[in-house]
């Protein structure tokens, strides 16, 4: 299979964008949608939320699993040739589709997301470089639950997978991670971030009256395989420890 040209995109990602996110494992990139863009994602993401079964509904969100396999509005965010293309150079490597989720965290919901790196979670092996892409669907400031990430930690690959309802939890796993300093960034709707799947990072609570709407796009080094472990995005394809990730499931982006 051809790697992509990731030199060529149709959105200009600059070299202190690249180099700021290979420092610290985390990038802002604002403006990435249009107004209009937000306001027809935003509107199928209260839709599907009404409509679709939830992951987890625990205090911290709502966690509603691959909407872009049912809903053409949300496909067309997930699979966003922009979003993937921007993911493909701050990776430096081809990747594919691992799964999206939609995040929504009720008002006044009462509950951080703690921190946690999120490659430890996934049943991958040979995984290098794997990031997400969180999407902004409404102005995400501090007391809505914006993101806050540990700068210069994705190179750590030796944390195991963190309780995300315990906030200490990361750090009885890893006790050096407590003096590091946190980076709060609040996001405009149509902004999004960038984490690298070992970068620690959590979420405040929603203080607002209104939901806080995240969509998430989380791509894997295209030459990952399946480790055998258990995760809802794999457990229903029969799928044996070493296979590749099909490409039906998993599609590679951006395409
Ligand atoms: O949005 C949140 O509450 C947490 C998001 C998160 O952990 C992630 O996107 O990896």
């Amino acid at each position: 299979m051809a790697a992509p040209d990731i030199t060529s995109t149709p959105f200009a990602l600059d070299e202190a964008t690249i180099a700021s996110y290979r420092v610290n494992g985390f990038v802002h990139v604002p403006n990435v949608l249009t107004g209009e863009e937000v306001a027809r994602f935003r509107a199928a993401a209260e839709r599907v939320h009404a409509t679709k079964q939830v992951l987890s509904d625990a205090p911290v969100f709502n966690q509603i699993f691959q909407v872009w396999k049912d809903d053409a509005d949300l496909r067309e965010l997930t699979l966003n040739a922009d979003l993937a293309s921007i993911a493909t150079q701050l990776a430096g490597v081809p990747v594919r589709l691992w799964h999206d989720h939609m995040l929504v965290k009720a008002p006044h919901n009462g509950a951080a997301t703690e921190f946690h790196q999120d490659a430890p979670y996934w049943p991958h092996r040979d995984a290098t470089r794997s990031l997400s892409c969180w999407v902004a669907l409404t102005d995400v400031p501090v007391e809505r639950g914006c993101m806050t990430f540990l700068p210069g930690l994705h190179e750590r690959r030796d944390i195991r997978p963190i309780d995300l309802n315990d906030a200490k939890d990361l750090f009885s796993a890893a006790p050096d991670l407590q003096w590091r300093p946190w980076v709060t960034i609040p996001l405009r709707a149509g902004d999004v971030t960038f984490h690298s799947a070992w970068t620690p990072h959590r979420a405040n609570p929603n203080d607002t009256d209104e939901h806080r709407w995240a969509h998430v796009n989380i791509y894997v080094d295209r030459d990952v395989v399946y480790n055998g472990g258990p995760h809802p995005a794999t457990d229903h394809l029969g799928l044996a420890d070493g296979d590749a990730l099909p490409d039906d499931e998993f599609p590679p982006l951006p395409r």
